[in-house]
């Protein structure tokens, strides 16, 4: 059942189309407790209570203990003190004594989850202003809850088979030559490859939808080339437009009055990868539409995958806080003779404040339907709606192909436009970690088509890390290879055992039937394609706080080895299951383990799949790319 409360006049956000009536104030139950400003609601927790939700957010797949802050942040340090990430999806479950509820705060700025970190026992949901959706859901189990919501909030976006091919991507790769090597070398190796990324170096000068004319002289016959190789190229589109004269996308948006505007109501001027930018207001329909039929430049040579990338959006600075900030560190030279420790801090401390700051958030506006609106008051929907405003034309502009989309920023709604990938991870095996705890939590709030940066984004990568990254994500939609500029190289071919990756490529694809299926089935039928065997199995007290092992789909778990040098791990079964232990889709032992606990032997190049009691393990068989799947 789904209750919704409204408080104040919210913004329509369009994470659920089909709403509800309102029940009154006083009908607010289930021991939530409302503050008499509104803003927060507030419940007592039981010392054996679990929360998931929040989807990509950091710490455990059980949210309790901490405080999130749900507001879209380009935060390239995943660590443990960071309180946002990219995304903002702002629904929790609490399964314990009580039974299970979900809770969804409906409001596009900023929330604040204190889940039992001010006061263990406490769970506080505060939204910046009082002016949001409430929606209180209960039901029999948390999985019947989670399918509620889901109805609630519509259909997940359904990529197409291809996107579950395996996809290499560094950023600096820059001209055609640099992805014919990738390609040759993947296929010189016999390495299964559907996908090359093109990151920003592709652009001229950073402006969306060119190309730089030298790096890609003839995109078109390079687009025909790599697909004759079933090759996917996915350019990446970011969310600022560089100004510049004689940029025709700038001067139309100029002209059409199609971007965000300062207190003034000029151009609101920030940067990014361009240098000086502006900000599509994607709130707009018209400015989506506008921006959606530019991908025609690419969709028209053939292009049918994307990445939308700093659409939180991410401000390197605007020019107001550039001025600020240049002035006040101008100081600095008056005081070289003098300068205490405190002022030295201060100076650094207003150098890296500069990105990404909370008043510049608060000086930029969006006109939806006319009507002015802060940004920060919907800061979280600009990612969402960016996703969209490509997702809404690619049938018209692209009918014959399918396309693939997902975004770095989300809010809850863009679910049905595109997946999203968890942003700029680290080489670090707990962000290995971090994936098991983020998929069930990502997937209740409506994301299936989601994979992290597999070998780790930032920093550098060994080989077994990569391998062990690997088994984690090829068993999830996304499967892409991705590293920072700088860091070491890390595709499959630059290590030695080039075998064992191809093991573990082939075991990707001979899986890519069974994990197709149980996406589609998960999109269709508003389920987990990662289950925690917590929800899976609510009676059983010893899985309730399990962690690091998940079901996925209706027949298989997995238990992946996560930790650097480990020779296994512990493994909780809820049930009996038969281990399978594969070194490829060929090459595997099979063992029948009883319910309990068990520590298994893994070897580095293994990976463990469990087969529920009375299923079994389907596999396909293994190809090249997926056009090449029988
Ligand atoms: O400021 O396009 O998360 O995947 O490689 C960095 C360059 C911008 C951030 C993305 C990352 C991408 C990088 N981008």
């Amino acid at each position: 059942m789904t209750e919704r409360y409204v408080f104040g006049t919210p913004f329509d956000t369009e994470a659920v189309l089909d709403k509800p009536a309102a029940s009154p104030e006083s009908a607010l139950g289930h021991g939530l407790k409302l503050s008499a400003d509104k803003k927060k609601v507030s419940y007592d927790l039981d010392k054996d209570d679990v929360i998931y939700g929040l989807g990509e957010s950091l710490h455990g797949m059980n949210k309790r203990g901490f405080v999130y802050k749900t507001f879209n942040t380009d935060q390239t340090k995943h660590n443990e003190d960071q309180y946002s990430l990219y995304g903002s999806h702002t629904f929790i479950l609490i399964e314990g004594a009580k039974g299970s509820l979900g809770l969804f705060t409906d409001y596009p700025g900023l929330v604040t989850y204190d889940l039992g970190f001010t006061d263990k026992d406490v769970l506080t949901i505060t939204a910046e202003e009082a002016d949001y959706e409430m929606y209180v859901i209960t039901g029999k189990s948390g999985l019947e809850i989670i399918t509620e919501f889901r109805k609630l909030i519509g259909k997940s976006y359904k990529a197409p088979l291809w996107a579950f091919g395996y996809g290499q991507s560094r950023w600096g790769y820059k001209c055609e030559d640099d992805i014919r090597e990738v390609v040759r070398r993947h296929k010189e190796n016999n390495l299964p490859l559907d996908a090359v990324y093109m990151d920003i170096d592709y652009m001229d000068n950073y402006k969306d939808f060119t190309l730089n004319p030298e790096a890609f002289p003839k995109f078109k016959e390079f687009v025909d080339e790599m697909k004759a190789q079933h090759i996917h190229l996915l350019p990446n589109v970011d969310a600022a437009i560089k100004i510049e004269d004689g940029y025709d996308m700038y001067e139309e948006g100029v002209k059409e009055n199609y971007y965000c505007k300062d207190e003034n109501g000029e151009d609101f001027i920030m940067a990014a990868w361009p240098g000086k930018s502006v900000l599509p207001d994607f709130l707009r329909p018209e400015v989506r539409r506008w921006f959606g039929l530019k991908y025609r430049f690419f969709t028209d040579a053939g292009v049918d995958g994307f990445w939308n990338d700093m659409n939180e959006p991410a401000l390197f600075y605007s020019l107001k806080g550039l001025k600020e900030t240049a002035e006040e560190i101008s100081h600095l030279k008056d005081e070289t003779d003098t300068l205490d420790l405190y002022s030295l801090w201060h100076y650094l401390d207003t150098m890296n404040a500069l990105a990404n700051k909370p008043e510049d958030y608060r000086s930029f506006y969006h006109e939806p339907e006319g009507k002015r609106i802060r940004h920060d008051r919907v800061h979280n929907l600009y990612g969402y709606n960016m996703a969209r405003a490509a997702s809404e034309v690619f049938n018209e502009i692209a009918p014959k192909m399918e396309t693939l989309i997902f975004s770095r920023a989300s809010y809850i709604g863009s679910h049905r436009y595109a997946g999203i990938w968890t942003g700029d991870n680290s080489s670090f095996y707990s962000h290995i970690e971090l994936i098991l705890h983020q998929l069930p939590n990502l997937n209740m709030c409506g994301y299936l088509y989601v994979g992290a940066d597999t070998g780790g984004f930032a920093f550098h990568t060994s080989e077994n890390l990569l391998k062990r990254f690997m088994q984690v994500s090829l068993f999830t939609p996304l499967f892409r290879n991705h590293c920072a500029l700088g860091c070491r190289e890390q595709e499959i071919y630059r290590f030695k055992d080039i075998d064992a990756f191809r093991n573990l490529l082939n075991l990707r694809y001979a899986l890519i039937p069974y994990l197709y299926k149980s996406y589609v089935d998960s999109i269709e039928n508003n389920k987990l394609m990662f289950t925690p065997i917590g929800l899976a199995f609510p009676e059983d007290k010893e899985a309730r706080h399990i962690e690091d092992q998940l079901l996925v789909g209706d027949d298989l778990m997995i238990a992946p080895v996560y930790k650097a040098n480990a020779a296994g791990r512990d493994v909780y079964l809820p049930e009996d299951m038969t281990l399978y232990l594969m070194k490829s889709d060929k090459d595997f032992t099979k063992t029948e383990l009883s319910k309990g606990h068990h520590f298994i032997n893994v070897d580095i190049d293994e990976v463990p799949i469990f087969v529920r009691k009375g299923k079994s393990l389907t596999l396909g068989k293994p190809a090249m790319s997926t056009a090449e799947l029988e």
